[in-house]
């Protein structure tokens, strides 16, 4: 094991009760990139897909990932191979992630609404129905997350969605790792194709004559990945997204019976995903705070991310609050992606949480077992859309379809309710639609 140079600057710290509405306004915004000249090199490569479907595609293969393939297709051949080089044991793994992942989100779901009668005679009800046509994205980069291809193939095959086509690029010999290849298989994804980056987005916005095009795109990306899927959801025609995405961020709330060993595991294993990832530790006890500082320095010491992990670590910061209510009003302020509560009654405090992605509760819920296994979802909003937007789910790939019938009693009873609203609007043939049928003697 490599023990690295120990980190040289500690988490920078914030006493609550000293910074103004402004000072906190600026700790909660996210670190924001320069957008305007990404947005003009991914509309570049969004038009080029446009305009030349798979050959534009294969060439921004050659030049991104330095690969050239014959088939962007993963064809059945490659699902054997990959199949073969899964061992017994993360075939067992896969599967137990797989069968938590499902039973939460069957459990969260609905086809069909009651029926209710909202006025006498007139009967008014909702069905879901699956988006016919869906694009997954798993970003290949620094860690094959065989997890997301599981969390976002799940609730999509529960909706019902027909056609699941999966987009990841390959490694620089045009290899996609094999568990991808073995979760995708297994769990309802009917196309696998080796594409990544603003491309991929492209190529499933607006087809190819190998990709289809498809309704709603999902999933994970680095900037090009986020930048194509908010151009391409914005465009005439185009598909829609599941929520803008960002960076990784999690938040602690830790009183002092909280352990600074799991405090600090919990927030290195959201720092070792990239070097923008954000890390939050709230805290009413300075010395909690100290003991976290300290820890950070030796647990960091030992990982294999270590670089990746020192310069997120530098994003992040540790807020001091005199009590647990204002560690919550700040969380809610910030609306954090993952936020885990370790204090003596998380319930408590879960109950006043009005803006997080998800909620970990108590000292043995640690980020990671929700980011492969306990079922809910990790495909969630970040920088700071947790305010307005919900984690994936089954949902997320589904419509609502509403349906109402008017009975003789119904008409009745709502004619004039429609005919003077039609009325008071200008919109004299809404009431004389109504007014016909009420002269009508044959129906
Ligand atoms: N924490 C990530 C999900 C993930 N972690 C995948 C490991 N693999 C964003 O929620
Ligand atoms: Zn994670």
């Amino acid at each position: 094991n490599v023990i690295h140079n120990m980190m040289t600057s500690k988490l920078a710290v914030h006493f609550l009760h000293h910074l103004s509405m402004q000072d906190i306004e600026q700790l909660v915004k996210r670190n924001k990139l320069e957008q305007r000249s990404l947005r003009k090199k991914v509309q570049s490569i969004l038009d080029d897909v446009q305009r030349k479907g798979d050959k534009s595609v294969l060439q921004f293969t050659r030049q991104f990932d330095k690969v050239t393939l014959d088939s962007q297709l993963v064809l059945d051949a490659e699902f054997t191979q990959a199949e073969n080089l899964v061992s017994e044991n993360m075939r067992r793994v896969i599967t137990t992630a797989a069968q938590n992942i499902q039973t939460f989100h069957k459990s969260s779901f609905w086809e069909k609404s009651p029926v209710v009668e909202t006025t006498a005679g007139i009967l008014c009800h909702s069905e879901t129905r699956p988006i016919q046509k869906v694009g997954l994205y798993v970003p290949g980069g620094s860690a094959p997350l065989i997890s997301t291809v599981l969390m976002l193939a799940i609730p999509a095959k529960l909706a019902g969605c027909q056609e699941i086509i999966l987009c990841t690029p390959t490694d620089k010999k045009g290899n996609i790792n094999p568990h991808i290849l073995f979760a995708a298989k297994h769990y309802g994804i009917t196309k696998v194709f080796k594409i990544g980056g603003a491309q991929a987005i492209a190529a499933m916005a607006y087809g190819t004559s190998t990709v289809p095009k498809v309704f709603k795109i999902f999933g994970p990306g680095n900037q090009y990945v986020t930048m194509a899927k908010q151009l391409v959801s914005s465009a005439e025609n185009g598909p829609a997204i599941d929520m803008p995405s960002g960076p990784t961020e999690q938040l602690i709330i830790a009183d002092s019976t909280a352990y600074p060993k799991y405090v600090t595991a919990d927030m290195l294993s959201q720092a070792e995903h990239g070097t923008d990832s954000q890390v939050i530790l709230a805290t009413t006890s300075v010395q909690f705070a100290e003991a976290v500082q300290n820890e950070l320095v030796e647990q960091a010491s030992v990982l294999p991310r270590y670089d990746i992990v020192a310069q997120s670590l530098k994003n992040s910061f540790i807020v001091i609050g005199q009590s647990i209510s204002n560690l919550i009003a700040f969380a809610n302020l910030y609306a954090p992606e993952h936020l885990l509560i370790q204090t003596q009654n998380p319930e408590d405090i879960a109950s006043k949480i009005q803006n997080a992605g998800s909620v970990f509760l108590g000292h043995l819920s640690a980020e990671s077992i929700g980011d492969y296994a306990s079922g809910p979802n990790h495909a969630l909003p970040t920088y700071g859309y947790a305010r307005a937007y919900s984690g994936v789910s089954v949902a997320s790939f589904q419509r609502i379809i509403t349906f109402q019938k008017i009975s003789k009693t119904g008409l009745t009873t709502i004619a004039d309710t429609v005919t003077s609203l039609a009325r008071a609007e200008g919109l004299e043939a809404h009431a004389r639609a109504v007014e016909i049928r009420l002269s009508e003697k044959s129906v």
